[in-house]
């Protein structure tokens, strides 16, 4: 398989920057304890680090009162002494990270520069996102740092993907999390704690616990003690405190040799002190001043260096600490000359440009298998395994069960567990873990149960993966499979045609065939597609009728729409289940009034290609469009204005739109029929339309 490049060139950058050269005592970025024995090497090393990004983050704080830097500057006082020590014993070549909006210790080693970090604070041309993000929201998807997006707990599960990924590829890596004691109430880190433990990812979940998140105190937050989490997910639960740090490197460097071992998930809990208000703009003023000053004496680095000046190190830490404050002033300073970002070319980062093909395997003569539509995802699927050994499928009960419709049938008893995967109901923590194994160079397809579920993963799907071409440069290639729509009588919450929700948020890319054969060549093209891609199978379709599938040569002209009926009194326009029954109004309309339409099947909802639909609509002077989604904000009011905006004086009479009613879908099956369009409904709304003009 032939593959895109995994990382955006800088794109923006007029001038390079011209940086001071590292000094030669941060070239030491790794700390391993010789025989278990911490020595006052390891201090000092880990000392360095902690020093040096307390003097960076004191610099951004500094830019952000002059107003030089804008959005939520958050530090990382107080969590030096977890997350540097940690950082320094990873394997920065093969281990996954995602740090939070504290963790200025652990960017500074993974990439051994400052530039970039005051350059993204800074929110300029040489910032890694390109100002695409800013604070915090950056990492190095390259080199396995998952950037954090706002939402709390989000990348926990990225990192979960990016390990799995990792032990696929052969090596024998961790993972490490980082969130607050705010961010472990999310769901997302449920989940993905329990997700980490029934899969056996080596993954350990650190919680930052520096006693507020934001101004609320702990006893807002949770009951009982978070490191007893630990047991409830299975996995070993370790309670630290920042102050100890010589205790601490043994335990950190035990903590990551057994879980690189074992391959088994692990919690630590660590006391950190937050020193500072929660972002720039915070002042504190919640807190005692007593309380406050506690925190300072308390401070994890300022009592450290007291130990080591003890141990009379004085000389060398203040000498290391004037090249290290000399370095970072420098750096700013060259920083604060670089270009701010120019919006040219933007728009173009939204996807990725997709460059990946996969050698499929020649069918030779095999011949067409007639098929139900979804027999035939069913054969893309088993194709896509068998020729593709990046691929994954994942979802609930797809394994030996083959889901619930039966889509994945046999597969499973074909490639086994690792290529196809149920998990637990953890749709969010499920979409996050995939993301991580395709910024890390996997292709995974995920089944939701019903497209109703994806909710549960809107903000992994739209946020997350959908924005990370677009922040990092990085593709997160993958395929969310929607089994949507209406009219087999399963209610609100297992009927509804979502494309116009997740339309609303640009990044992913939308698929919606009509025909078994559609199915089968629409899966092989959202696969290889390097953007995550939602593939809609509607579920009136899967066994209403079979045709003769093969694989297509031409299948990647699925992106393009299909004209399925010629006529000249008006264009019609929509796509899934709606063109079986507006095919048959359109018959029945062309034979009892001999009207004839063109009827087009959309096939590809984003992105759109409408030329041959407005070529169309010259000709006939009229558009209908009709979908199974809502009326109120629904796509076709985007189609309709997308054509008659450029098409207005092309347009004999007013576009019409057919849509199921705003209302949440009604279970019973007269109420349902009466809610969604059907062949007679659409005819009668045309015939309506007809009658007006
Ligand atoms: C899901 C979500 N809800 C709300 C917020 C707004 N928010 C940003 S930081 C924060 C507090 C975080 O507390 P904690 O996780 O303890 O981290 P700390 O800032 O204390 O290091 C909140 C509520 C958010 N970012 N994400
Ligand atoms: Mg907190």
């Amino acid at each position: 398989m032939r593959t895109n490049a995994n990382q955006r060139m800088p794109s923006t950058i007029s001038i390079t920057p011209s940086y001071p050269k590292t000094p030669s005592i941060l070239i030491e970025r790794d700390l391993r304890l010789d025989n278990g024995q911490v020595t006052d090497d390891d201090l000092l090393l880990a000392y360095r680090w902690m020093a040096y990004s307390r003097f960076t983050d004191n610099r951004i704080f500094e830019l952000y009162r002059q107003g030089k830097m804008k959005g939520t500057v958050t530090v990382s006082d107080g969590n030096e002494g977890l997350v540097a020590p940690i950082a320094l014993m990873l394997d920065k070549e093969i281990d996954c990270v995602s740090w939070t909006h504290r963790g200025m210790p652990g960017h500074l080693i993974w990439s051994d520069h400052p530039g970039d970090h005051v350059c993204q604070f800074l929110g300029n041309s040489a910032s890694p996102p390109q100002g695409r993000e800013g604070n915090a929201h950056h990492g190095d998807p390259k080199n396995r740092s998952f950037p954090m997006i706002s939402h709390l707990g989000k990348m926990s599960s990225n990192v979960l993907g990016g390990t799995e990924s990792q032990r696929r590829k052969g090596h024998q890596a961790i993972g490490v999390t980082f969130f607050g004691d705010g961010g472990s109430s999310t769901g997302e880190i449920h989940e993905s704690m329990n997700l980490a433990s029934v899969l056996n990812i080596p993954v350990i979940f650190i919680i930052e616990n520096n006693k507020y998140a934001y101004s609320t105190p702990l006893h807002e937050q949770y009951a009982g003690k978070l490191v007893d989490r630990a047991k409830g997910y299975g996995m070993k639960g370790i309670e630290l405190d920042v102050a100890n740090i010589e205790e601490n490197l043994k335990i950190f460097q035990d903590a990551i040799d057994e879980t690189r071992e074992t391959g088994r998930p692990m919690l630590i809990e660590m006391h950190t002190l937050r020193l500072l208000g929660h972002a720039g703009y915070d002042t504190l003023d919640y807190i005692d001043p007593e309380l406050s000053q506690k925190w300072l004496d308390e401070d994890c680095l300022k009592n450290l260096r007291e130990r080591l000046l003890e141990k009379g190190y004085g000389e060398r830490i203040d000498n290391e600490e004037a090249i290290l404050k000399s370095f970072v002033t420098e750096t700013v300073n060259q920083a604060l000359k670089l270009p701010m970002c120019q919006p040219e070319g933007l728009i173009d980062d939204v996807y990725a440009i997709s460059n990946t093909n996969v050698e499929w395997k020649s069918e030779g003569d095999k011949e067409a298998e007639t098929v139900t539509f979804a027999q035939a995802i069913n054969r893309a699927l088993d194709k896509i395994l068998a020729d593709s050994p990046e691929s994954i499928l994942m979802g609930q009960d797809i394994a030996g069960y083959g889901g619930p419709f039966k889509v994945t049938k046999n597969l499973f008893s074909k490639y086994g567990r690792t290529r196809v995967l149920n998990t637990p109901i953890c749709e969010s923590a499920m979409v996050g873990y995939a993301t991580g194994l395709a910024v890390n160079g996997h292709r995974p397809i995920i089944e939701f149960q019903f497209a109703d579920f994806a909710m549960d993963a809107t903000t992994q799907i739209t946020l997350n993966a959908g924005t990370y071409n677009f922040r990092s440069g990085a593709n997160a290639p993958m395929v969310y499979r929607f089994p949507c729509g209406g009219g087999l009588t399963f209610g609100s919450f297992h009927s509804q045609d979502l494309e116009a929700l997740y339309l609303h948020i640009p990044g992913t890319k939308f698929l919606y065939p009509s025909t078994p054969q559609d199915a089968y060549d629409a899966m092989l093209a959202a696969y290889e597609d390097d953007n995550p891609v939602i593939f809609f199978e509607h579920k009136n379709l899967y066994n209403l009728l079979k045709a003769p599938v093969s694989f297509n040569p031409n299948y990647r002209q699925i992106w393009q729409p299909a004209l399925r009926r010629q006529g000249n009194y008006a264009t019609v326009v929509t796509y899934g289940e709606m063109t079986l029954w507006t095919n048959d109004a359109l018959q029945y309309l062309e034979k009892e009034y001999d009207l004839s339409c063109d009827l087009w099947d959309l096939r590809a909802l984003n992105p759109l290609k409408l030329e041959r639909i407005q070529e169309s609509v010259s000709k006939t002077g009229r558009l209908v469009v009709v979908t199974e989604s809502r009326r109120n904000v629904g796509f076709a009011a985007e189609l309709i204005t997308r054509i008659a905006e450029s098409q207005f004086f092309d347009l004999k009479a007013p576009p019409l739109r057919i849509t199921s009613q705003d209302m949440p879908v009604p279970f019973a099956q007269e109420l349902e029929a009466d809610y969604r369009p059907d062949t007679n409904s659409i005819l009668a709304a045309m015939i309506n339309w007809i009658d007006a003009e």
